[in-house]
């Protein structure tokens, strides 16, 4: 399903009037509007795949229906996403759930929509039918050698098939750990992760990086082989140049200082890219800023601030996708939801007053310092964030276009009622 541009063009002329009246005051407001246009125009936040059906939990599983039932309805579906915004260009693939036997067929109809593909991500959480060894134990820690090869052999085989799509990166998440005291050697289990790793590390071409997502629990519940940035961090080191951390928000325990880990990875230059979401609790996979909106706006202050620092590129450097995916939300009006979220955020941050920070911070004005601070947070940017749509032919208020145009009766139509996108 695609809108027609008219739609959208009708859509934009009934709020134009009102929406120029908002960024006249945002224009007035804020000194470097002009420049934050440019750059949230520029921005694009990859789509996950297994978000665009409902994610269900344990306990159940409601499904909205019109959920995309393979790779090329998932396209459409994130083609339809990037003509409503204009700021979700890239994909994020996770293997075995996406399978891309009609490579050059998938890659034209991703270009057809404007999208590319961001990092491959692979599955070793998670036993495949035919598979000769089960992960119960593990994948990449696995004590059993010819374990731990299966799952190098899957990973190699995910970067194959991110070549062939025009990918260049791999994000490995491990469930790899352990459920009971005693019942792993924890450095053995790192050293076989790390072997394990260098092996997949061995088989990426040049171009390529490798993002090492951690996260503190679950599915296992006493240790985590990657259960921290500092473990991420140290085979990130170990392996080399195109090893990095991937920092999921979802993925620390409570109250982690996540705007601080960010800063000091960038520091080291081994920030690799982020999982967008939010939480109460913990893996809770919600929309990005629904909790904690502060929180992801100090996140983005730490990164413009060492970015700028760094002389790095917003768009490219880091490897920005989401990763939310729940039970009670239509999936792309959530996805929707998730990327205003985050344009705002990076708006808000883009708009802080970094010389005054610095003088302050250097005069401990700690009162000073947190004023700037909100005055950047407190600020609404979303005229901007809507003007930077309107100028890419995209909708002034995408969510509100998606009801108007009865996105999601039409999917309904077309693929049924009770549907099972592949994922979590
Ligand atoms: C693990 C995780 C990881 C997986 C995805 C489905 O909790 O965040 O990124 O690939 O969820
Ligand atoms: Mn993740
Ligand atoms: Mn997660």
């Amino acid at each position: 399903m695609k809108l027609e541009p008219n739609q959208i063009a009708s859509h934009n002329e009934r709020l134009l009037s009102k929406h120029q009246q908002r960024l006249d005051f945002a224009t007035q407001e804020i000194p470097n509007s002009k420049d934050i246009l440019q750059k949230i125009s520029d921005f694009q936040i990859g789509i996950p795949s297994w978000a665009l059906g409902t994610g269900g939990t344990r306990f159940g599983r409601f499904s909205p229906g019109g959920e995309p039932g393979n790779i090329e309805e998932k396209l459409a579906d994130i083609g339809l996403l990037h003509q409503l915004n204009a700021s979700s260009a890239a994909v994020s693939l996770h293997i075995p759930w996406d399978t891309t036997t009609n490579v050059p067929a998938i890659k034209a109809l991703a270009a057809e929509y404007g999208l590319h593909f961001d990092a491959m991500n692979s599955n070793t959480f998670q036993d495949q039918r035919d598979q000769l060894h089960s992960y119960k134990f593990g994948s990449l820690q696995h004590v059993n050698k010819e374990v731990r090869k299966q799952a190098i052999a899957h990973n190699i085989e995910v970067i194959r098939q991110g070549i062939e799509l025009g990918s260049n990166a791999l994000t490995i998440w491990l469930a790899d750990g352990s459920c009971f005291p005693g019942q792993l050697n924890f450095r053995k289990a790192f050293e076989n992760t790390l072997e394990s790793l260098q092996e997949i590390y061995a088989a990426l071409p040049a171009d390529w990086k490798v993002f090492v997502e951690y996260k503190a629990f679950e599915p296992n519940f006493y240790s985590t082989t990657v259960g921290d940035w500092g473990q991420s961090l140290l085979y990130a080191n170990k392996l080399g140049s195109k090893a990095f951390t991937l920092v999921d928000l979802g993925h620390h325990l409570p109250n982690a200082n996540i705007e601080q880990i960010v800063s000091l990875l960038l520091m080291e230059g081994k920030l690799g890219g982020f999982h967008f979401n939010d939480s109460k609790y913990g893996d809770d996979d919600l929309t990005a800023g629904c909790m904690k909106p502060y929180q992801l706006f100090l996140i983005f202050n730490e990164l413009v601030e060492g970015m700028d620092q760094r002389g790095m590129n917003h768009k490219n450097d880091l490897a920005w996708m989401i990763d939310a995916s729940h039970n009670v939300k239509d999936p792309l009006e959530d996805l929707l939801q998730s990327v205003e979220a985050i344009m705002i955020a990076y708006a808000q941050a883009l708009s802080v007053d970094r010389i005054a920070l610095v003088q302050a911070q250097q005069e401990n004005d700690v009162v000073r310092c947190q004023e700037i601070l909100q005055q950047a947070f407190r600020t609404d940017v979303r005229p901007l964030v809507a003007e930077a749509r309107l100028r890419a032919g995209a909708a002034l208020s995408p969510l509100a276009l998606y009801r108007e145009t009865e996105i999601r009766k039409e999917l309904i139509k077309n693929r049924g009622n009770k549907t099972i996108a592949t994922g979590l």
